[in-house]
């Protein structure tokens, strides 16, 4: 009922004001080629925010032309300062940036200002300071040759972003592409299309040359599309669900083959053993699946609790979630604010439907709250079952699904054949998707077992959603290809040449 009230009451003004709503190509803000424009929604009542430029393939060929330009050879120590003088600038706009943020995408204020522009800085800083430490190496080959392994900028990096993180996405791809020295072409998600015009725009206050950052709003079909074929970009990366992924490396390999990194979709163990605190437990398997509205690719949306504290975690699992403050994002001490679209709100509301139907136990939740905007009730379903379309497919929402498995107690480790974790071993990694993967235990062994066996991009023990720019985050299976953060993202946004040359005297 507290809930209801909250998103009852009159939407609260955000403090900033739209002020880009056109593409940017070449370091100008213009129309739409088409001159059309589509609505981006306030979450929290449905209302249209502003309209913005809609690009499609013609925007996205002008921008790739400009970025394939010579006006992008910017000194590598100009690349670092630029990049601080960056991060600077957005930590001096960090309100009016997080205000957009929310008002755009619907997560709570707290974590924008408190946790995303915070990380969107560090992100940029770390990446600053990448940019004069590229150098080539020499290789020692057999023979009387000389070999320089020279690292040369990509060229075109082409990056397609979701909606659920729009400026910590930006930040993770725009960052590493910059301090590589390559220019890039950047679709945002048709849902969250401002706050990266805003940032944009900083960076050429930060003296970023025109044409080496474009950014075009616009729809997957359409522009996503066409910066996936275009002949002209020499790299992709993606970030989004995992069969549109499917589609983005198949239009990059019949277009021209160009290298494409991807991060998709999941479904993460969260691994609760018997020994664990069960309200601490509790609480981070809370945080793991309900952050951002559950609107995370590696949420812990896979429950897996040992049967001896099963009931009682069930139990304060429910607590919990009945204590989640739902409202007005906008609003201090909101916990969870709208989902970001009517389509996603719908199709939470059906996964909740079919855990119903397939028999697993609605604990708490499960209904839209209030009658308007995105606002979802924090639910909790427990005793599913593995093959359970809650507990196969992603909801990306705020729906927990409690899982009951055996395995010997701490005792008996040693005693038991093999590690004694067998089942949940076997049933967490007994899934399409290898994003990341959560265990709560305070025995060593158990750790060191489960982070060892689970088949997963991450295992977070005994703590949940730690991003430091310098973490590799990325995929097994079908969430995806390639890592991005820390060095590993260097990689993805570097060519390498060899450069052979006779030595005449091999003595020396
Ligand atoms: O994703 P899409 P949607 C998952 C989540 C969600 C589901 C659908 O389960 O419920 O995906 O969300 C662009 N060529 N994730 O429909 O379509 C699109 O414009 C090129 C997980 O929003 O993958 C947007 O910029 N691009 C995920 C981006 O792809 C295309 C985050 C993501 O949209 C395209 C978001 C095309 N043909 C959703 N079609 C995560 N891994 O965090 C769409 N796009």
């Amino acid at each position: 009922p507290a809930a209801a009230a909250a998103t009852a009451e009159e939407p609260i003004q955000p403090a900033v004001e739209v002020k880009h709503t056109q593409l940017l190509i070449n370091g100008n803000f213009v129309d739409a080629a088409s001159g059309k424009t589509f609505p981006t929604l306030d979450p929290r009542t449905g209302e249209v925010i502003a309209r913005v430029a809609e690009g499609d393939s013609e925007d996205i060929d002008r921008a790739a032309r400009v970025a394939e330009g010579d006006s992008v050879d910017i000194d590598h120590r100009e690349r670092c300062r630029m990049l601080l003088r960056f991060a600077d600038l957005i930590e001096r706009h960090a309100e009016e940036i997080a205000a957009l943020e929310t008002w755009d995408n619907g997560k709570t204020l707290a974590q924008a200002a408190g946790a995303e522009v915070p990380m969107v800085a560090r992100c940029i800083r770390y990446y600053a300071g990448w940019a004069d430490k590229i150098h080539s190496l020499v290789a020692p080959a057999d023979g009387a040759h000389h070999v320089q392994v020279l690292h040369e900028p990509v060229g075109v990096a082409g990056q397609i972003i979701p909606w659920n993180f729009p400026l910590l996405m930006f930040a993770w791809k725009v960052g590493p592409a910059l301090a590589c020295g390559n220019t890039v072409v950047l679709k945002t998600a048709e849902q969250t299309p401002l706050s990266a015009l805003y940032v944009a725009n900083l960076l050429h206050e930060a003296g970023l040359p025109e044409g080496v950052l474009n950014v075009v709003s616009g729809f997957g079909p359409t522009a996503g599309a066409a910066l996936c074929s275009h002949m002209g970009v020499d790299k992709l990366a993606f970030t989004g669900s995992t069969g549109t992924g499917q589609t983005v490396l198949e239009l990059a390999a019949r277009s021209n083959l160009k290298p494409v990194t991807l991060e998709l979709g999941g479904k993460s163990p969260f691994v609760v053993m018997d020994d664990a605190d069960v309200d601490q437990a509790v609480e981070l398997a809370h945080h793991a699946v309900f952050f951002n509205q559950g609107q995370c690719c590696c949420a812990g949306s896979r429950t897996f609790v040992h049967e001896r504290v099963y009931d009682e975690f069930v139990e304060k699992s429910k607590a919990r979630a009945l204590k989640r403050v739902v409202g007005d994002p906008f609003r201090s001490g909101v916990e969870q604010g709208p989902q970001i679209d009517g389509e996603q709100f719908n199709k939470i509301l059906r996964y909740v439907q079919s855990g119903v139907d397939s028999g697993a136990t609605l604990v708490t939740g499960g209904d839209r709250v209030g009658n308007r905007g995105f606002y979802i009730q924090p639910t909790v379903f427990a005793d599913a079952k593995d093959e359970m379309k809650i507990a196969r497919e992603e909801i990306f929402g705020p729906v927990q699904t409690i899982l009951k498995f055996r395995a010997a107690t701490r005792v008996l480790y040693f005693l038991a054949c093999g590690s004694g974790m067998e089942e949940v071993i076997r049933r967490a990694n007994a899934m399409h998707y290898g994003l990341a993967a959560g265990v709560f235990t305070q025995s060593l062994d158990a750790a060191n077992t489960l982070s060892r066996a689970l088949r997963a991009g991450t295992v977070w023990v005994n703590c949940y959603d730690v991003f430091d720019a310098t973490i590799p985050f990325g995929d097994y299976k079908m969430s995806g290809i390639g890592r991005e953060k820390g060095i590993y993202t260097i990689r993805n946004y570097l060519q390498t040449k060899a450069v052979v040359t006779p030595i005449k005297d091999p003595a020396w």
